[in-house]
């Protein structure tokens, strides 16, 4: 018999606006909107179920939100509690299980294949890590149990908020066959309506479309669409350790001394790491200058920055920076080294880009 794999996803409900919540029991019920000022230019970062009863979702200006839920409790993101919560929040995943892959600060992939607690039933499992988060803090999240990430996350967000849903091996050919299209994943607005334009609206229509074709069609995303309806997905669950840094480094034909020089040799080294970033599908805010010198000594440098480094040119200007800084005189250079840390998944950093905003409006 196949050993299927045990995948929970966890999601917290609400995130930032349940905690505001629990740290302040009169909201409870209430549309609680997180977001700069509605007379800002701060966008929605989420909230409360009662504020998305109105119209009010992430990603909407705040003025918009003023508009759709005038009688709406506003509250600036304190985003230092959100990720102490999202600490406790792993404290309790780590009773189950030391693969874990965080994906951003309420949700993450735990691999219960082999576990902690010595438990078989994936689904008690989820349904015991969800009563502890009830328990030790108080907040609802929703799971999703299966045997591989993809349908997972699918599961957890089919019965939000507080729900459990596990898709079997057995049951999950139907499950994906019933499953409208913008349940998987990467189908937006836009890429819905191309699909539904071919008489596409759900996993079953989409299954007797050939590969070929789907790519054809549809791209990139048709070609992810065509595994996904036959819930394929191989990947596994990545903990952090396994993707702290990815860096590059180059020995020099011959060793090189000055600024100007080492400047000459960067464009090959940071598109070398640009490409291992791309196919990681990372972005990165920390960047470390690596210098080795002739007589094999050594120096390191870093800066972090507030903003994700993405650009050719972003790098290129952190880079000098740190060159300058290295005290490099008239040493001899024998080997540059580029690496990329405080990593973060593509996919997430468009939330990054939220936050980012709404400090930019507090301090601006
Ligand atoms: P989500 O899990 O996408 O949303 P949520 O937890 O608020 O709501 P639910 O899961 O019940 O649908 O995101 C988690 C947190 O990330 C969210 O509370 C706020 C933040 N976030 C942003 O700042 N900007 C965004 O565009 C999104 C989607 C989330
Ligand atoms: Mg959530």
């Amino acid at each position: 018999m196949v050993q299927h794999r045990k995948i929970i996803h966890v999601d917290l409900d609400f995130f930032f606006a349940q905690v505001e919540v629990v740290d302040n029991p009169d909201l409870k019920g209430k549309p609680v909107i997180i977001s700069g000022p509605p007379n800002s230019r701060s966008v929605v970062s989420t909230a409360s179920y009662e504020a998305r009863a109105f119209g009010v979702h992430a990603g909407m200006p705040a003025f918009m939100a003023y508009e759709k839920c005038p009688e709406g409790i506003f509250i600036i993101p304190r985003m230092s509690r959100y990720v102490q919560v999202s600490k406790q929040i792993h404290l309790i995943f780590k009773k189950y299980s030391d693969i874990i892959e965080p994906m951003g600060l309420d949700e993450a992939y735990i691999d219960v294949t082999i576990n902690k607690k010595g438990i078989k039933s994936a689904t008690q499992l989820g349904q015991m890590m969800q009563n502890e988060i009830y328990n030790v803090l108080n907040m609802t999240c929703s799971i999703g149990v299966s045997y591989n990430k993809m349908i997972a996350k699918i599961a957890s967000d089919f019965n939000k908020p507080a729900g459990i849903t596990v898709v079997t091996p057995k049951v999950s050919e139907q499950f994906l066959r019933e499953l409208p299209l913008n349940k998987f994943s990467g189908i937006g607005k836009k890429t819905l309506e191309k699909y539904n334009s071919f008489g596409i609206y759900k996993g079953d229509d989409f299954l007797k479309v050939p590969l070929d074709r789907a790519t054809h069609y549809f791209g990139r995303s048709g070609y992810n669409l065509f595994y996904a309806v036959r819930g394929i997905d191989n990947s596994h669950v990545k903990t952090l350790r396994t993707t702290k840094s990815i860096g590059c480094e180059r020995t020099l034909e011959c060793n090189i001394t000055g600024v100007d020089e080492l400047i000459n040799h960067l464009d090959k080294i940071i598109s070398e790491l640009l490409g291992r970033l791309k196919r990681k599908k990372k972005n990165f805010k920390t960047l470390t200058l690596k210098l080795k010198y002739a007589d094999f000594s050594q120096t390191t440098r870093s800066k972090t920055l507030k903003v994700s480094l993405k650009t050719h040119q972003d790098i290129f200007k952190v880079c000098r920076e740190l060159i300058i800084n290295s005290n490099i005189e008239k040493k001899e250079i024998r080997l540059i080294g580029l690496s990329a840390s405080a990593l973060i998944n593509k996919s997430e950093d468009g939330n990054a880009l939220v936050f980012q905003q709404i400090y930019f409006d507090l301090v601006n």
